[in-house]
């Protein structure tokens, strides 16, 4: 047989479109469906046909349920398997060649034994399903910054939250070409139907779930669980740990950040992109409103989880979302804490998770002050206020396209990105760490950056109130070494000629009787603001031990009273507290080795003497 008749032969013998011209993607479907065995392959074309026809599929199957056609129009709600609620880090490997370059932070096991744990739990896996496979760009097809992915997967309501979430359709076929490069995603819930076995409505394997990461053959592997992170490949998998290897090998950025742009009433346009760890309402500041006194400035949403960052050929740094949708924790939001994402939830949404309510419509936690009287909650039982459970999941969730967003920013899918004026890195700290500061230079806001550490809320595991590091807001999310990523972090700053001012902020500082003493939301805005007048050299700053902080008077106060105490307050120094916050940056960095770049040292030593002077 001569190449086009060995390509038509695998083409028919896949069911492929004539779409598709590239052999080495269609014989790896043809190996993946001989080892896991489904009933049928569907090739999703990303169509609003195919989402309506796996909606209503999995509406007759259970999964999901219809929302009010009036109070939400074209919207459903899933439950999960109560086993199978969040992503699961316990169960997340990083399995490159060698152990130390996985590093102290991530789970490992070798590669070689890996794939042999993994054809073993994937063999006929997705007996009695159809196996869909889903073509997916993350970023605007065909731009240089973007990156292809093809996720199999024997789960219908991954596919849907695919078609929100990322660019997928056949028009990823054409950019592949014959021989394009792509990230291969298997996934399965795990859960075969043999002999006929009856379906569940949410499927998942509740004892054995693998999130499964080759960096070198950038490849993922992911079993047992339908949920989130776990399940919608292109997330975290490909679009934090393995990209974050690519921009290691090529030279860019691969984030966990939120990227906003902040509009001056005299037209002035600047981007910023920042890391929080969870908790800390990263949505929410992405789509902030500015408060009265504002009049004039906006607020314009990129992206509300990750950041793809690559030095452009004007010297600066631009950024792009690989996404295109938002899958974000729904308790807590509000129309008081974020207005533009209650506006894009009004349709075409998907909830996990939530309450529904009498009237065929969702609930969550903190979305009204006053719960309604009655409820069905997340696990399907009936709900009273006071009961004493959660209505809905805390890790409950929406996910909705980008495109439905109030604030999207105009330039939101310009393959080129936006470029990147100044990063933010906060994290929730009820003492120790002020409302802003700016790094002096770009190795000390790497440092920062570095020994982030945020307070436990009630939604994470662990003691509550306790400060977990978290470098970047990457800790889950680094798909190598996290010394070797400090490095790249601190060679990118010469990367580039005018590399992006670098700040900390924190919303939730304490006070004595244990109230939050900024008031955080929109009033955030003051220090944006702050920020990039800073960038563009208009706003004043004064130094300190911690880097240059701005004093009462160089805040824009206009519309609020707040007064100079208190702004002392949540700008304060304390020696002590910093003593003790350093001695926990000294156990963060033993646990680095050999690969604790030295200039994070000296950043270090400088900080002790400064903090004792
Ligand atoms: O998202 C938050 N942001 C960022 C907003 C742009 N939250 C919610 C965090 C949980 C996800 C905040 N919570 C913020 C904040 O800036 N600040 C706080 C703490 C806080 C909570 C309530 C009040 C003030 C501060 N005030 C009243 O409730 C009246
Ligand atoms: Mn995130």
């Amino acid at each position: 047989m001569n190449d086009i008749e060995s390509f038509s032969a695998l083409a028919a013998a896949v069911g492929a479109p004539a779409r598709i011209r590239h052999a080495r993607l269609l014989a790896w479907v043809r190996d993946i469906a001989a080892l896991t065995q489904p009933d049928r392959i569907e090739w999703s074309d990303g169509s609003d046909a195919e989402y309506a026809r796996l909606c209503d599929l999995m509406v007759a199957a259970g999964t999901l349920h219809r929302l009010d056609a009036v109070k939400r129009p074209n919207s459903f709600l899933a439950r999960s398997d109560p086993k199978d609620v969040a992503r699961v880090e316990n169960r997340t490997f990083i399995c490159s060649e060698r152990e130390e370059d996985a590093g102290p932070t991530n789970n490992w096991v070798a590669p070689a034994a890996m794939h042999a744990t993994l054809t073993g739990l994937f063999a006929g896996s997705m007996r009695g399903r159809t196996m869909y496979v889903v073509p997916f760009s993350m970023g605007p097809i065909g731009s240089p910054i973007a990156h292809i992915g093809i996720e199999i997967t024997d789960s219908p309501y991954v596919v849907v939250n695919m078609k929100l979430m990322t660019r997928m359709g056949l028009a990823v076929y054409d950019v592949l070409g014959t021989d394009g490069p792509f990230v291969p995603c298997v996934h399965s819930v795990g859960a075969p139907l043999v002999d006929g076995a009856a379906d569940v409505a949410w499927p998942c394997n509740p004892d054995h779930k693998y999130i499964v990461h080759f960096p070198e053959s950038r490849e993922i592997w992911s079993y047992g669980s339908g949920y989130g992170g776990n399940a919608l490949l292109g997330k975290k998998c490909l679009a934090l740990r393995i990209a974050s290897v690519m921009g290691r090998d090529e030279g860019w950025l691969a984030e966990h950040m939120l990227i906003l742009g902040i509009r001056s009433p005299g037209g002035e346009k600047r981007y910023v992109a920042a890391a929080f760890p969870s908790a800390c309402g990263k949505t929410n500041l992405a789509m902030l409103i500015p408060p009265a006194g504002f009049e004039g400035w906006k607020v314009t949403t990129i992206g509300d989880d990750i950041a793809w960052i690559k030095p452009a050929a004007d010297g600066s740094l631009h950024a792009i979302n690989p996404e295109a949708g938002y899958f974000g924790v729904a308790p807590g939001t509000s129309y008081e804490s974020n207005p533009n994402a209650m506006e894009t939830l009004r349709a075409n949404v998907i909830f996990t998770n939530v309450a529904l309510t009498d009237d065929n419509d969702v609930w969550w936690e903190g979305m009204t002050r006053t719960p309604p009287a009655h409820l069905v909650d997340w696990q399907g039982n009936d709900w009273v206020p006071g009961c004493g459970r959660p209505a809905a999941h805390p890790n409950a969730r929406f996910t909705v396209a980008a495109t439905q967003c109030p604030s999207l920013d105009p330039e939101w899918n310009n393959p080129a990105g936006v470029p990147i004026a100044a990063f933010v890195f906060g994290a929730r700290r009820s003492d120790t760490v002020p409302l802003v500061t700016q790094a002096r230079s770009w190795a000390e806001g790497v440092y920062k950056a570095a020994t982030m550490g945020s307070e436990t809320t009630a939604a994470a595991a662990g003691k509550v109130g306790e400060v977990r590091r978290d470098p970047f807001a990457m800790l889950p999310f680094c798909g190598y070494h996290i010394g070797d990523y400090f490095g790249h972090w601190l060679r990118m700053g010469s990367a580039v000629d005018a590399p992006p001012e670098i700040f900390s902020v924190n919303w939730f500082r304490k006070d004595a009787d244990g109230r939050f003493v900024w008031p955080g939301f929109g009033q955030n805005m003051r220090v944006l603001k702050w920020i990039v007048e800073r960038c563009a050299g208009r706003a004043e700053a004064v130094e300190t031990a911690l880097g240059l902080v701005p004093r009462y008077d160089d805040l824009d106060w206009s519309g609020i009273e707040f007064d100079a105490d208190r702004f002392r307050e949540v700008m304060r120094i304390d020696r002590t507290q910093w003593e003790h916050e350093i001695a926990l940056h000294d156990a963060l960095f033993a646990k680095l080795g050999a690969r604790r770049p030295e200039a994070l040292v000296g950043e270090r030593e400088r900080l002790r003497r400064q903090i004792s002077m």
